[in-house]
């Protein structure tokens, strides 16, 4: 055998056994490079005679040629071959289940608030939200509250200085409103508030409240009654819902009065530790805003007579959903929380 048949059988053979196309191309500089086998024949030729030289070359070429032609074919079949395998690697298995999405739930406390929203927007008020670090005027000056009530001493209310203090309810928020409008104003105020008071089952130090401002001329009593009325039994989804109006006092409001409800749990019927059978459930507080109310806030208390409420959001969920302990609300457990899809 001569020495071209010798390295065209070892060179046809590394081709055959490449099995990346990264070999293939190692191939090419080993056998057709700059100092490839190939190109190392060519450069002998020069040594041959002048009548030897014409056959040999020929047979180098044609040799050049053959390898040429393997290291393509070769090249073709494994490109192919690599491109199959990545996009196999990267496909993907539209069979295999899809990631379930997990559902949240909201929060007691978000649903009570929205229900209460929904209901006074659809009667026309508008909802209002006001800082929660306030000062003592807007908090108790403005509400008439005097220096010596006791919402005004320190262990009930954060204090960050002599003037500057976390709201104790969202009171300021409608002064703010009355200072700033003109009647009429409707309006209701949700919002976070924060009393010294340490969890216990009825109470938190940060709780929520919604209060209501209704302010025109001609508001009376009766205005008060017919909303609350309806509002509550909108809120509990019941048409016959009693509602009892009880004389009481708040210095921003007079006269004053605390709303019961017809108990939910044993609607007035014997024994109940709801209600400690008394038939009936506190929920609110009402009454005509005070003239003097008014007039620090500059609005004519003359020609303008109005109407506020207030309510405890954490104590309508716990009514509503029968939670028995506010400290629930902000514990985060899940198998709490998750009950109320
Ligand atoms: C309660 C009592 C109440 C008000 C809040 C109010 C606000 C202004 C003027 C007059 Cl700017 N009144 N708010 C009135 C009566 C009762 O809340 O028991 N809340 C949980």
């Amino acid at each position: 055998m001569s020495d071209l048949d010798t390295l065209r059988a070892s060179a046809l053979s590394s081709i055959e056994a490449a099995a990346t196309t990264a070999d293939i191309e190692q191939l090419r500089v080993q056998l057709l490079g700059k100092k490839g086998a190939v190109t190392e024949l060519l450069k002998g030729l020069g040594k041959l005679s002048a009548e030897e030289r014409p056959a040999a070359g020929a047979a180098i070429n044609q040799l050049k040629e053959a390898i040429g032609d393997a290291l393509n074919r070769q090249k073709e079949a494994l490109s192919a071959a690599e491109a199959a395998s990545r996009s196999k690697a990267s496909a993907i298995d539209v069979t295999l289940p899809g990631r379930a999405v997990a559902r949240g739930a909201m929060h007691p406390v978000s649903r009570v608030l929205r229900r209460i929203e929904s209901f006074f927007t659809s009667v026309g008020y508008e909802v209002v939200e006001g800082p929660e670090i306030e000062d003592d005027y807007h908090n108790f000056e403005a509400l008439n509250i005097p220096a010596h009530h006791p919402a005004r001493a320190m262990h009930d209310t954060f204090y960050f200085s002599d003037s500057l203090l976390l709201r104790t309810h969202t009171s300021p928020v409608q002064v703010r409103t009355m200072e700033t409008r003109e009647p009429p104003i409707r309006v209701i105020c949700p919002g976070k508030t924060y009393r010294v008071d340490p969890p216990d089952p009825s109470h938190l130090p940060m709780f929520h409240q919604v209060e209501g401002l209704f302010i025109d001329e001609q508001c009376s009593f009766a205005d008060l009654k017919g909303t609350i009325i309806e509002f509550l039994r909108v809120f509990f989804e019941r048409d016959d819902l009693k509602v009892r109006f009880r004389p009481s006092y708040f210095p921003f409001t007079e006269p004053s009065a605390e709303v019961d409800v017809q108990c939910v749990h044993c609607l007035g019927e014997g024994h109940c530790r709801v209600c400690s059978s008394t038939g009936w459930l506190e929920v609110m507080g009402s009454g005509m805003v005070h003239p003097r109310v008014l007039e620090m806030s500059g609005i004519d208390s003359e020609k303008y007579t109005g109407f506020a409420f207030g309510m405890g959001p954490e104590r309508l969920a716990m009514l509503r959903y029968g939670v028995t302990d506010m400290r629930q609300f902000i514990e985060n457990d899940l198998r709490f929380l998750e009950q109320f899809q």
